[in-house]
């Protein structure tokens, strides 16, 4: 692992099995690393990264867990690298706006949705494999909290895999703006637009693809047009780990309030209302949440391996 990168390319280092897979054409599933420091407790969050990663190879692609350290953007972390990432407490939360703050400081950081793509865009990875992405907050009519991950799929051209919404969001105005920006979302196998937890949310998906073949030819042909931003793939719960709506959503509504009446504002709320679904469902939200990102690595990895396949030219 090293980086003769001169200063005015952007400062990327590659793991010796992304350095590989890249030499080899092969496909890579780039993963975030905020869910490891502010979305999981210590360790499960080490533990499930690993698992996903595991899911990813099975699944015939290449991992590549992206975070900041050391003033370097690494693309792909070795195992005593994750671990020291799931320990760290002080590791900063990046979204676009934090990302070369934190590389200039050398501080180490956690990459959101948002810096994660603008990442795996600039290492050449097409698709990303998460469990849930930030949206439109409720009451975001007088907070204006609108989560820069949305902001982020209109401009870069990555397939990003997720669970659907948590809905500790505005879903409706979640998929508005979407809507708005551009961005094409697409249910997997079903019509409605899946809610984390939950398979169902009660509102419709605009797009919906049963294949991973099908997503990868839209990704290959969003190319083609020269159209910037990526899709957002919404991958329902596997049904044996889904917590139903009517069991979830009180859960919700109680760390919605709690949040509100400890003042909590920013980029604290998201990992605030995280770790309190986790306390109030006793570690039942977590092992939901670990069975549903393990879904979504193996049909990222799936997704990269069509997107190879078909600009191979390969049936
Ligand atoms: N939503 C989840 N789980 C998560 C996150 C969001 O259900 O782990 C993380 C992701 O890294 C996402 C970020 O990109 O939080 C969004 O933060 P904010 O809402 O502050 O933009
Ligand atoms: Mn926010």
């Amino acid at each position: 692992m090293s980086d003769n990168s001169p200063a005015s390319s952007p400062p990327l280092v590659y793991s010796a099995e992304v350095q590989r897979a890249r030499a080899d054409a092969r496909p890579l599933v780039a993963l975030e690393s905020t869910i490891i420091t502010h979305g999981m407790p210590y360790p499960q969050n080490v533990e499930t990264a690993r698992r996903v990663e595991a899911q990813v190879r099975a699944a015939g692609a290449v991992p590549a867990t992206i975070a900041v350290m050391g003033g370097r953007i690494r693309i792909g972390l070795a195992d005593d690298e994750l671990d020291a990432l799931g320990r760290a407490r002080d590791a900063m939360k990046l979204s676009r706006a934090d990302l070369a703050a934190c590389l200039a400081s050398g501080r180490t950081g956690a990459t959101t949705v948002a810096a994660t793509m603008i990442a795996a865009a600039l290492a050449g990875i097409d698709v990303f494999a998460t469990g849930g992405i930030g949206g439109v907050h409720r009451g975001a009519e007088s907070s204006f909290d609108v989560s820069a991950d949305l902001h982020e799929l209109a401009q870069t051209r990555v397939t990003v895999v997720c669970a659907g919404a948590k809905a500790i969001l505005d879903l409706p105005k979640t998929l508005e703006v979407l809507e708005t920006l551009g961005v094409p979302v697409i249910a997997v196998g079903q019509d409605e637009f899946p809610a984390f937890w939950s398979r169902t949310s009660g509102l419709a998906a605009p797009l919906r693809m049963d294949s991973a073949g099908e997503i990868a030819a839209a990704h290959v042909m969003r190319a083609r047009l020269g159209l910037p931003g990526g899709q957002l793939v919404a991958n329902p719960i596997p049904r044996e780990a889904e917590i139903p709506r009517e069991t979830i959503v009180p859960v919700i509504e109680q760390a919605l309030a709690d949040a509100a009446r400890q003042g909590i504002a920013a980029k604290a709320v998201t990992p605030f209302l995280l770790q309190r679904l986790f306390e109030l469902t006793q570690g039942e939200s977590l092992r939901a949440n670990i069975a549903l990102v393990l879904d979504n690595a193996r049909l990222a990895a799936q997704i990269a391996g069509e997107i190879v396949r078909q600009r191979q030219g390969r049936p």
